[in-house]
């Protein structure tokens, strides 16, 4: 059965254009995830809008709108499995317009893959967006990365170029503060290169293969015996069935009819039929990603940010955090000012309150500072301490497309004077 492996999220990174729907859609079909008639289909259809090197993200880019335009435009997941493992592939856009898609995926992934251009230029172009997109990781404690090059025909399969790209790389990984080993695995779509199996082209590299690099990544680490907490991303109604939230387990079990309460607006369901990649399962565990029909509520009641909780869960309206400012932000962080939280699966909007250090209290944080904080949000929300849930209690501080600084929740102050 599907859920008997262990279980991961995987998420391909980087900018538009730089491949992430062609190596996932190339892990899907290695994987056996496509019928090779299926694929024959797709070829020819793209031979008609001469799109031929489009095949593989076709795979992932399933919506309508997405094979007009050749392009991901929404959070999307595909199944697949090894003999050690079954994945959940994350796919998402690229371009920071369509950030909010962007954020879901980070919120959900276990494991993340970051695609860069074989060409070098490209990815020096690019650079602001991949430190964005690492920062963002880093603020969420993704500690599993794995990077592929990929369009190496591109640079004719050049070592040297490969070589290039990943001393760039892992400078940039310093910077945010990633020091770990990571592998680095040149690709294309060409003859499916280091996917599955090594390729001539590319003999210079004996290192892992992309699936064999995934097979190798150990999450257990994260694993917390904590209450129910489950990230909502969406809902909707199936017509005959009802309505369906989506979303990831992140602490705890969801178990088939529990009553289960939806935070913040403390709504209570019913638990019905749980899914996994269209297995049915009686509960679900930390890590599976999931749709759940719930029982006595509305569809539209169900939105992206919701955290389902086995227990009665209380919202705020402001809670106490350490943050530490990016060495790369100019600005000051200041009373008074409001910033944009990646928190749980969304942006959430929050002022800040008040700031103190160690030795006094300061009205504003500069670069390289660390500092107490309390965040406001002018609307109830839900957040829970870095203690007792890390991965619900981490966030990071957006302006102006840059993390300017990333926070931990100390403290949740359920109860909030206005005076503040
Ligand atoms: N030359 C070359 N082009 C590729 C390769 N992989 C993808 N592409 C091209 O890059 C375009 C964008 O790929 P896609 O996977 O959609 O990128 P994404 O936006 O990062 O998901 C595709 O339409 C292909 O034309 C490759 O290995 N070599
Ligand atoms: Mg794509």
């Amino acid at each position: 059965m599907f859920t008997e492996k262990p279980h991961q999220s995987i998420l391909f990174l980087g900018p538009q254009s730089c491949g992430k729907s062609s190596v996932a859609g190339q892990v899907v079909y290695k994987l056996g995830g496509v019928w090779n008639n299926k694929l024959e289909m797709i070829r020819q259809e793209l031979m008609e809008i001469n799109q031929p090197d489009y095949l593989y993200a076709r795979i992932m880019d399933q919506r309508r709108d997405e094979k007009k335009a050749c392009m991901t435009k929404y959070f999307s997941l595909y199944s697949c499995e090894t003999n050690v493992k079954s994945y959940s592939l994350i796919n998402v856009p690229g371009k920071l317009q369509y950030l909010k898609e962007i954020l879901i995926g980070i919120a959900l992934a276990d494991v993340v893959v970051f695609v860069l251009s074989g060409n070098r230029e490209s990815n020096l172009l690019y650079q602001s967006i991949y430190k964005l997109l690492l920062k963002l990781c880093f603020s969420k404690e993704i500690e599993n990365l794995i990077c592929v090059v990929h369009k190496m025909d591109e640079i004719q399969y050049s070592e040297q170029i490969f070589n290039q790209n990943v001393d760039d790389f892992k400078q940039l990984l310093h910077d945010i503060g990633y020091n770990k080993q990571i592998p680095f695995i040149p690709t294309s779509i060409r003859m499916n290169q280091n996917i599955k199996e090594h390729h001539q082209t590319t003999n210079w590299y004996n290192g892992l293969t992309l699936i064999e690099a995934l097979d190798l990544q150990d999450i257990s680490k994260q694993e917390i015996n904590g209450h129910l907490r489950m990230l909502v991303y969406g809902g909707h109604r199936i017509p005959g069935i009802g309505t369906i939230a989506v979303g990831k387990v992140c602490y705890g079990v969801l178990q088939q009819n529990s009553i289960i309460q939806i935070a913040p607006d403390s709504i209570n369901a019913e638990v019905g039929s749980i899914e996994t990649h269209h297995y049915m399962c009686e509960q679900a565990r930390q890590n599976q990603l999931i749709g759940v029909r719930l029982k006595n509520i509305q569809h539209k009641e169900i939105r992206n940010g919701q955290i389902i909780t086995g227990d009665p869960s209380q919202s705020c309206l402001a809670f106490i955090a350490e943050i530490k400012v990016c060495q790369d932000f100019k600005h000051k962080i200041k009373k008074g000012h409001t910033y944009p939280l990646f928190l749980n699966t969304i942006l959430m909007v929050c002022k800040i309150g008040a700031i103190s250090d160690s030795n006094e209290s300061p009205i504003e944080l500069v670069a390289n500072q660390s500092g107490i904080v309390k965040f406001v949000s002018l609307k109830y929300i839900y957040v829970e301490t870095y203690t007792d849930y890390p991965k619900l209690g981490c966030f990071a501080i957006i302006s102006s497309q840059n993390v300017i600084a990333i926070g931990k929740i100390l403290e949740v102050i359920k109860k909030y004077d206005q005076k503040d």
